[in-house]
C-alpha cells in the first residue's frame, strides 16, 4: 500500500528581505533546512506567484505555509520555529521582564526604527525633498541605534550575556542601515557597542548560511501557475529592445514553425537538457509568462503533443509580448 508523504511546509521567502532574514535564521536554529524539512520558494517582489497570493490576502514576505496554517508575520514564523526547537534559547530561559524588553525592542525596531530606515534608505520613493528629509531620517534612525548601543556592554548582547530573540530580529535591520554606507557607519561615533555587535554577526556562520543557497536562491520560484520560455539571452535581450519576442525555439523563428514552443514548470529541466546543455548557463535566459495577460493580449496558447513522445506541451501561437513577461532571470540548472 502507498504510503503517503506529509507535504513538507512550504517558506515563501525573499533573499534581501530583512524580514525574510530573521525567519530563515530562526528556522536555521531550530535545525530546519530547505529541501529536507521545508519546501523555500523564492519569490519575486514584483510578480508574485499565485499560490502566495491565495495564501495570504497581504502577501507579504515571509510567509510560511504548513498544512491549513498560513503564517504571515515574521515574528510569528520565528515562533513556529523556536517552538520546535530553541536549542540557544532565544525565546526560552528568559524572566518575564527580559521577555518584555525583547517585545519593546523589537517594536521599536519594527516601528520607528523601519519608518526612519526605509525614509533613509529608499528616499527617493517616499518624498520629492529627497535630499534634506533623508538626513533627518537618518539621524532619527541613528538616535534609536544609538540607545541600543548604550544597552550593549562591550562584546555583550541586547539583553545580557548571550543573544536573544530581540538581537536575531534587529540583526537583519541594522545590517541594513549599515549597508546604505558602510563606512559611515563604521566611523559613526557613539555606536562603537553596536559596530562590534553587527561586526560579530557578520563574520559568524548563521547569517552567511542564510543569504547563500539553500537558504536564498538567486532566481524566483517558477510556479506551476505560469508558462515559461527559455531563451537565448542575446536574442531576449533584441527582443526586448523591439517590445515583442518571435523565436520559437533554438535556431528556430515563430514563423518558421508557427508557433513558440513553451513548457510548463515541471518541464523546464528536460527542456533546457535537451536543446540548451551544451551553452554556458548564463547565454539562457528563462522567461515566466502570464498565460492571463496572454489572453488578455488575444493570444491563445494550446496545448499540443510533440512529435515523437507524444507528451503535451503548451505552444504559443503569435508573438509573445513583453507585457505578459513576468520576469526574465538567468538560467540556473
Ligand atoms: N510585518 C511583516 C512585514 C513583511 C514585509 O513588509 N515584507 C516586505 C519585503 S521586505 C514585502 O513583502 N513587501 C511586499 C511588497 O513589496 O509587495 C512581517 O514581519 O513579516
Amino acid at each position: 500500500m502507498a504510503v503517503e508523504r506529509p507535504v513538507a511546509p512550504v517558506l515563501y521567502s525573499f533573499r534581501r528581505c530583512p524580514y525574510a532574514i530573521r525567519a530563515r535564521l530562526a528556522l536555521a536554529a531550530a535545525g530546519l533546512r530547505p529541501g529536507r524539512d521545508l519546501e523555500l520558494r523564492e519569490v519575486s517582489l514584483k510578480a508574485k506567484p499565485p499560490e502566495l497570493l491565495e495564501a495570504s490576502a497581504k502577501a507579504t514576505v515571509p510567509v510560511l505555509v504548513d498544512g491549513a496554517a498560513v503564517i504571515d508575520e515574521s515574528l510569528a514564523v520565528m515562533g513556529w520555529a523556536l517552538e520546535r526547537c530553541d536549542p540557544q534559547g532565544w525565546l526560552s530561559g528568559w524572566s518575564t521582564t527580559e521577555t518584555a524588553a525583547m517585545d519593546a525592542l523589537i517594536g521599536e525596531n519594527d516601528g520607528p526604527f523601519k519608518h526612519h530606515l526605509d525614509r533613509f534608505k529608499y528616499a527617493s520613493r517616499f518624498s520629492a525633498d529627497a535630499g534634506g528629509e533623508r538626513d533627518g531620517h537618518r539621524v532619527a534612525a541613528l538616535a534609536i541605534l544609538c540607545r541600543w548601543s548604550r544597552r550593549l556592554e562591550p562584546g555583550g548582547w541586547l539583553l545580557g550575556t548571550r543573544p536573544s530573540l530581540a538581537d536575531w530580529a534587529l540583526l537583519p535591520f541594522v545590517r541594513q542601515f549599515r549597508l546604505a554606507d558602510p563606512q559611515r557607519f563604521d566611523a559613526e561615533p557613539g555606536l562603537e557597542a553596536l559596530q562590534s555587535w553587527l561586526a560579530r554577526f557578520l563574520a559568524g556562520p548563521e547569517l552567511a548560511a542564510v543569504l547563500e543557497i539553500p537558504w536564498a536562491q538567486r532566481s524566483p520560484w517558477p510556479s506551476p501557475g505560469w508558462l515559461y520560455h527559455l531563451a537565448l539571452r542575446s536574442e531576449w535581450q533584441a527582443a526586448r529592445a523591439a517590445g515583442v519576442y518571435r523565436r520559437s525555439t533554438r535556431g528556430r523563428s515563430l514563423e518558421e514553425v508557427g508557433f513558440i514552443h513553451l513548457s510548463q514548470a515541471h518541464q523546464l529541466t528536460a527542456t533546457y537538457g535537451r536543446y540548451y546543455a551544451d551553452l554556458d548557463p548564463g547565454e539562457v535566459t528563462l522567461l515566466a509568462l502570464d498565460p492571463e495577460r496572454l489572453v488578455a493580449a488575444g493570444l491563445e496558447v494550446r496545448l499540443e503533443p510533440a512529435p515523437g513522445s507524444g507528451e503535451l506541451f503548451p505552444h504559443l501561437h503569435g508573438p509573445l509580448p513583453q507585457s505578459a513577461v513576468l520576469w526574465a532571470e538567468r538560467w540556473r540548472p
